[in-house]
């Protein structure tokens, strides 16, 4: 197991707004044109620590020098939403975490309506809330290198007669214009967004791609990109590395490896971690059968310098058979193994999981329903907001980690 020295602590300074909180409403969005952007947050004294309730994830968590916190929406359906309006969600929010990371709000098809417009109204109430409750908030994402997930305008944008160079403007743009409005509050950004393909470990391929043919120099802009506006900020690559797929692993070594031999500023992987059931055996066989490949693999991560981070975990519980109470039993068992293996790396101070309660979970919505019809349970509350096993995994884990220094 590698140990390493970790690096200075990036400094976190909370900004306030400008703007007026729309604390839920239903504001109409009003996209500005590019160069006459709403005001800009502004940065405010250093803030208070941030209050973490006893007993609570994140306060485990802060006891190791870790933050501990979750993804969050901006919705005008407040009431029936993962969102800071919901009260039944927010206490969550308020309850156990220290650190909220907007799940979709901050990406190109919420802030980007057109080629030329940007609207940051639900992202500036999301930090207006965050900055309120003295919790920090991280970015993600600018730059999700998946054609599906290109605003409509974007999937058939003409880039001219010089496609690169339309290509690397429009990154710049997008890059500059998003992390410099945010640079006083927002100082840790998942970059780049799953990059790599899956089934070949190469760079995936689309109509943005195709621009600069197959080499990841759009990447590398990117993240020059966010440095020249974060010169002291956290730059992350972020990608979902199952368990199983080496061929994927593999292709995110091989990306970070020529990060560092092109000098790209990376400074963090983010393991998003939606871990699941998707293979036979008790909980615990799976995650033993899988560790020792797995850690073979942040070895060499660590080696290379990077810091690490859970960005979006969840468990997906879809295929496992049983009772409620089994399967809350499986899914802690198997979260806490991959906690215990990642936490075991110095390098890793920060744990962010995709939503608290299972009723807003995206997996209620992702793939074929459970057979059984039940609601799945990958989070660390249940559908009626009471606290799961899963909850107390978190905390126990943070209790059986080692201090970051
Ligand atoms: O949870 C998110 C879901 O609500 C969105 O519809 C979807 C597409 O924008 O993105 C989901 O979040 C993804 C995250 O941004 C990147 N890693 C995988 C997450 C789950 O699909």
């Amino acid at each position: 197991m590698a140990k390493m020295t970790r690096r200075a602590s990036l400094g976190v300074g909370l900004g306030a707004l400008v703007t007026a909180c729309g604390g839920g409403g239903t504001p109409t969005p009003t996209p500005s044109p590019i160069g006459t952007a709403t005001p800009r947050p502004t940065p405010s004294p250093t803030p208070t620590p941030t209050p973490t309730a006893t007993g609570s994830i994140a306060a485990a968590a802060a006891a190791k020098n870790i933050k501990f916190g979750s993804a969050f929406a901006w919705s005008t359906a407040g009431a029936n939403a993962g969102s800071f309006a919901n009260p039944q969600y927010a206490a969550l929010l308020e309850r156990d975490c220290n650190i909220l990371v907007p799940e979709n709000e901050l990406k190109w098809e919420s802030i980007r309506p057109s080629a030329t417009q940007f609207d940051f109204t639900r992202a500036d109430d999301m930090l207006a809330y965050a900055q309120r409750q003295n919790m920090e908030m991280r970015g993600h994402t600018l730059l999700w290198y998946v054609e599906e997930r290109f605003p409509g305008w974007q999937r058939t944008y003409d880039y001219g007669t010089n496609p690169r160079a339309e290509a690397e403007r429009l990154i710049r743009e997008h890059v500059t214009q998003v992390a410099s409005r945010y640079a006083s509050s927002i100082t840790s950004w998942d970059v780049v967004n799953e990059a790599v393909e899956p089934s070949t470990g190469g760079l995936r391929q689309h109509s943005l791609s195709a621009t600069v043919g197959n080499d990841p120099s759009l990447l590398d802009l990117a993240f020059r990109s966010a440095r020249d506006v974060l010169p002291t900020g956290e730059l992350v690559y972020n990608d979902f590395m199952d368990w199983g797929s080496t061929t994927h692993r593999n292709g995110v070594l091989d990306l970070l490896r020529g990060f560092r031999n092109r000098n790209v500023p990376v400074d963090t992987l983010g393991i998003q971690a939606h871990i699941g059931f998707f293979s036979n055996g008790t909980a615990q066989s799976i995650v033993d059968a899988q560790r020792p490949a797995m850690e073979a693999w942040l070895d060499q991560v660590v080696a290379l310098g990077y810091r690490l981070k859970i960005t979006e975990m969840d468990v997906n519980d879809r295929n496992r058979a049983g009772t409620i109470a089994q399967r809350d039993a499986d899914c802690a068992t198997y979260a806490r193994g991959w906690l215990d293996m990642l936490l075991a790396y110095n390098e890793l101070d920060e744990v962010l999981v995709w939503g608290m309660a299972d009723r807003y979970s995206w997996l209620q919505n992702f793939g074929t329903p459970r057979a059984d019809g039940t609601a799945l349970r990958p989070t660390p509350y249940d559908n009626d907001f009471a606290p799961k096993p899963l909850r107390q995994t978190y905390i126990d884990a943070f209790n059986a980690a080692s201090v970051r220094t």
